[in-house]
C-alpha cells in the first residue's frame, strides 16, 4: 500500500460532515478526544482504488478565528497538520453562511474540494446552486451531494481522489 495522505472534513456544525465521514471510513474508525481537550475527535481509514487516505473528522465551526475551542482545533489542524486536502462540507440550503468558513480555510492556502451537501434542503428551497460558478469562483472542485441518502459519494469520492493524485504529481515536478 502506498503511503496514506490525510483528509480532514471541514464545515459549519449539522451540514453533514460526520455523515460523509461515515460513508468514507464505515466502521474503520477510532473515537477519542483532541489532546487535551474535552472536543470529541474522530478518526478514521478509507481505502479507495489501492489507497489509503487518513479521514479526520474536524468539529463544526461557523469561522477560523479561534474564538471557541472548535474554532482553534480546526485551525491549529489545518495549519500546523497540514492535511493533503480539506473536504469542505457546505450546507447548500445555507449556502452565504457556509461561504464564509469555506473562503477562509481556502486563504489558508489548504488543497481543497466541496461537497455543496444538503441539496435535497437546497431544492426544498427552491434554490438553484450554479455549481459551475462556484467552481470557477472557489478555484476547487464541487460536487453536489445528499449524504444521507448517498447520493453524490461516488462523485465525490473520485474528487477527493483526483485531487490528491494531481496534487502528488504536481509535488513530484516541483521536486
Ligand atoms: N436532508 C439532509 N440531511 C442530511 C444530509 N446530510 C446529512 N444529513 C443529516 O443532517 C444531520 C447532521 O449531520 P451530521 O453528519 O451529524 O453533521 P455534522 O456536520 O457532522 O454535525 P456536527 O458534528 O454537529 O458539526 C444528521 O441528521 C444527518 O443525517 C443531506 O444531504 N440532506
Ligand atoms: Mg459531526
Amino acid at each position: 500500500m502506498p503511503l496514506s495522505s490525510t483528509i480532514a472534513l471541514a464545515g459549519n456544525p449539522n451540514a453533514g460532515k460526520s455523515t460523509i465521514f461515515n460513508a468514507l471510513t464505515g466502521s474503520r474508525q477510532h473515537v477519542g478526544n483532541w489532546p487535551g481537550k474535552t472536543v470529541e475527535k474522530k478518526e478514521g481509514t478509507w481505502t479507495y482504488q489501492g489507497r489509503n487516505y487518513r479521514v479526520v473528522d474536524l468539529p463544526g465551526t461557523y469561522s477560523l478565528t479561534a474564538f471557541s475551542l472548535e474554532e482553534v482545533i480546526a485551525r491549529d489542524f489545518i495549519i500546523h497538520e497540514k492535511p493533503d486536502l480539506v473536504v469542505l462540507v457546505i450546507d447548500s440550503a445555507n449556502l452565504e453562511r457556509n461561504l464564509y468558513l469555506t473562503v477562509q480555510v481556502l486563504e489558508i492556502g489548504v488543497r481543497a474540494v466541496a461537497a455543496l451537501n444538503m441539496s435535497d434542503q437546497a431544492a426544498v428551497r427552491g434554490m438553484n446552486i450554479q455549481k459551475d460558478k462556484l467552481e470557477e469562483v472557489l478555484s476547487i472542485p464541487v460536487v453536489a451531494t445528499t449524504a444521507s441518502k448517498g447520493h453524490g459519494l461516488e462523485e465525490l469520492k473520485a474528487a477527493i481522489a483526483a485531487e490528491i493524485i494531481k496534487n502528488e504529481v504536481v509535488q513530484e515536478q516541483a521536486a
